[in-house]
């Protein structure tokens, strides 16, 4: 089985300081939280950013600040930009983060339209292709986002048809999210087996089913994201004081089940990521 990749998701882009006060906004805080879960052992940071008073922005010059401000703190970390956003953003102000330079390694490219607690997240075939499109000119290596079981046939056809880039894929899947396909190990097992062989995948379980994906995903073979995207709690009803402890836990349950925690190049040998 090949070492766990973790991923710490620091910031997102719903959550706030008044749910959770160490979610980052400034660049300093983005710095201080994507640094806090590199050194618990994260491979990978999933990348949001907000304005100082915690807008969400996709605008290529705060990801260019941000991104160069965590590579001075982490210099090998894996950065896997969001072209999701937050709901309601056009597919082109999504689609900025990407313009960054270099170019990111990876980006998330969201696998379908789905609700998204009371809202909806909108990406449509043509969004999707237009992402693709973008992903395949630049060299970009998508992480695809799954939240619903329907989310994987699709990206799976437009990989088929080169609209997406194809193998070896990563896939997450975010299972939990209110609205959308639940957190159960059932559900997980049924997206796992339908995944080209060759493929790698990722668990993120939201609010309290964090820990409860990732471990079957730890003894399966697959990898975790946890973070304060996905999660503000340690434990029912103790909030997290950083995304390092959030990552700290899953180091420790992969220690406790006997795997190995991935290193940032040892995450890229494995991802098939070949560094820019
Ligand atoms: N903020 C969510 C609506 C992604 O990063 O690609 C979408 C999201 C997915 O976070
Ligand atoms: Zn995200």
């Amino acid at each position: 089985m090949d070492k766990l990749i973790i991923t710490a998701a620091i910031c997102g882009a719903e959550v706030t300081k008044e749910q959770n006060p160490n979610v980052p906004y400034t660049v300093e805080e983005i710095v201080r939280e994507a640094k806090s879960a590199v050194d618990a052992g994260a491979a990978i940071v999933h990348l949001h950013v907000r304005e100082d008073d915690g807008t969400p922005t996709q605008s290529h010059v705060r990801f260019q600040e941000c991104t160069e401000a965590i590579l001075k703190a982490c210099p090998n970390v894996i950065l896997i930009p969001s072209t999701g956003g937050a709901v309601g953003m056009t597919p082109d102000e999504r689609l900025d983060s990407t313009n960054t330079n270099p170019v990111p390694e990876m980006a998330t490219l969201d696998c379908g339209t789905c609700n998204f607690g009371d809202d909806i997240f909108d990406n449509t075939m043509p969004t999707m292709r237009a992402f693709g499109k973008r992903m395949i000119e630049k060299g970009i290596k998508p992480e695809y986002e799954c939240f619903e079981m329907g989310h994987l046939d699709t990206i799976l056809t437009m990989a088929r048809k080169g609209e997406v880039p194809g193998a070896p894929m990563q896939f997450n899947f975010v299972l939990g999210v209110p609205g959308c396909t639940p957190a159960t190990v059932d559900n997980l097992c049924w997206l796992v087996n339908k995944i080209p062989a060759g493929s790698t995948w990722t668990a993120t379980g939201i609010g309290r089913h964090a820990f409860t994906l990732a471990a079957p995903a730890i003894v399966m073979g697959g990898n975790v994201r946890v973070g304060f995207e996905d999660n503000l709690y340690l434990e029912r009803g103790v909030l997290a004081k950083s995304n390092g402890e959030l990552v700290d836990k899953v180091v420790r349950m992969a220690k406790l089940l006997g795997r190995q925690v991935a290193t940032s190049d040892e995450a890229r040998e494995i991802l098939g990521l070949v560094r820019k």
